[in-house]
């Protein structure tokens, strides 16, 4: 099967041009101007932007999380991020307690295998570490493919893992060309906030945000590259979502230390307002509980200008749906019930062309942002992660003009509400190309679940 995508503005992180694509199989055969070849397929794409597939490398499809799970699986999850113009996810596998870490990998193939729209890898939370076992982390490495393992700070009871053993992960993970992703917000202190909040009677869905205050998360990323320096191992900080964690992010890079960060479509967009939202009997503004909390819109600009500077290397979104009702709703009368997360991944490809335009980014940079840091960060370049010839042929043909109104009537996500409702943006995803087919066009899906593959990722970018 050949397919050519003629005349688009083809972007990658590092080219602009005016060209056609062919394609052959799965992967980018030939690129070139008035390309006179025939083909099974051709894809009109002038006036449009065509740019590598985007890659969403924080997502958390079935979760299990306050005893209930992740609304959207590994079908649901990949059919909307594909819609939206994302064709790989790098999601993560959790070591249950009492399960080795081989184990924790296993359960999630077992929960993705055979289910994916798009390709996928898995990154490694491990909630156990001990002395001993850093052989296992690297057999992990050298023969499952996953180079990248988070601990979380915060969670205390659940995920919370002690200074010691983050130690341990950076020193085992480093050397290998592996990365630790750390979860930055002093948890123990947030429970003894929590503790006072609900002792003076604050249960509502604001005392979330009000409990994780920004000085919890910049404790914490200044603690993880504390460790990271002593390790002498990189780091990287997930969902950074206000410019006192930034600013740590920035010292430290400024003194030339291996340390990198993400931020969320959320933490650019939302407002800590949204907890006041109205409806729901009082309840709506469960539908942003996730943590980090949104912060104030005054963190907005240090995000984008994190991102444009090099601070943050990428957008994610930390995707991680619940139902408002029935599953959020298992913390009415007691915030720290609700179950944490919202849904992220199909809106950020275009939400954050919409906001990189606004802030004078590059076309270059919106696509380095939302694909091509991820690919070389977590060892899927230059399969992924940019256009090429040999690369895979996972493409978007975006219409940079095309309104959209944010919402769940256009959003397919499995869940009940959205984050953006209402929102305008401008630019849409028009077609999406995985391995050479079209999996979307014109809005409908035209996949085959279970044809998204795994990916076993190589070492991180140094
Ligand atoms: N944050 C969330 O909001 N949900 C899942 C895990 C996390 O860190
Ligand atoms: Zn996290
Ligand atoms: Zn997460």
């Amino acid at each position: 099967m050949t397919t050519l995508i003629r005349g688009g503005h083809i972007i990658t992180a590092s080219d602009d041009y005016i060209g056609d694509i062919l394609i052959e199989g799965e992967v980018v055969k030939q690129i070139g101007t008035n390309l006179d070849v025939l083909a099974d397929k051709v894809i009109d794409a002038s006036g449009k932007l065509v740019i590598p597939g985007s890659i969403d490398p924080h997502t958390h499809m079935e979760l299990p999380f306050g005893g209930t799970y992740s609304s959207d699986d590994f079908k649901t999850g990949t059919i909307a991020a594909a819609h939206g113009g994302t064709t790989t996810i790098v999601d993560f596998a959790v070591q249950g307690k009492g399960q080795t870490l081989q184990e924790g990998l296993d359960t999630w193939h077992a929960k993705a295998n055979g289910k994916c729209a798009i390709d996928y890898g898995f990154h490694l939370i491990c909630t156990d570490f001990g002395d001993d076992d850093a052989p296992l982390l690297h057999k992990i490495m050298d023969e499952e493919g996953v180079s990248s393992f988070k601990l979380f700070m915060a969670y205390p009871g659940v995920f919370l893992m002690d200074d010691a053993t983050i130690y341990r992960v950076m020193k085992a993970a480093g050397p290998k060309g592996g990365i630790t992703m750390i979860h930055a917000e002093n948890g123990i202190v947030i429970n003894e906030i929590i503790k006072e909040t609900l002792a003076e009677g604050n249960t509502a869905p604001r005392y979330h945000a009000l409990s994780r205050p920004p000085a919890a998360e910049a404790e914490g990323v200044h603690r993880a590259i504390a460790m990271s320096e002593l390790a002498k191992a990189p780091v990287y900080i997930v969902h950074v979502s206000c410019s006192e964690a930034l600013d740590e992010i920035k010292a430290a890079r400024d003194k030339g230390l291996p340390v990198y960060g993400e931020t969320c479509t959320q933490y650019l967009t939302l407002d800590v307002s949204c907890y006041d939202e109205e409806g729901f009997d009082g309840f709506a503004g469960a539908k942003y509980v996730m943590t980090p909390p949104i912060r104030s819109s005054s963190n907005h600009q240090p995000l984008w200008n994190g991102l444009k500077n090099g601070s943050l290397e990428l957008v994610s979104t930390d995707h991680c749906p619940f139902f408002l009702k029935g599953q959020k709703e298992l913390g009415r009368g007691d915030f720290t019930k609700i179950p944490n997360g919202g849904p992220g991944v199909e809106p950020r490809l275009a939400v954050v062309y919409d906001g990189a335009m606004k802030h004078g980014f590059s076309l270059n940079k919106w696509v380095e942002l939302t694909s091509t840091a991820a690919a070389k960060r977590f060892g899927m370049y230059p399969r992924k992660g940019t256009i090429a010839i040999g690369s895979d042929a996972d493409i978007v043909v975006f219409d940079p003009e095309k309104p959209v109104t944010w919402g769940t009537e256009r959003e397919h996500m499995n869940t009940d509400y959205s984050l953006f409702e209402g929102m305008q943006t401008k630019g849409d995803v028009e077609t999406v190309l995985l391995r050479g087919k079209v999996i979307i066009e014109d809005g409908q899906y035209l996949g085959t679940p279970g044809e998204g593959q795994f990916l076993k990722r190589g070492a991180t970018a140094s």
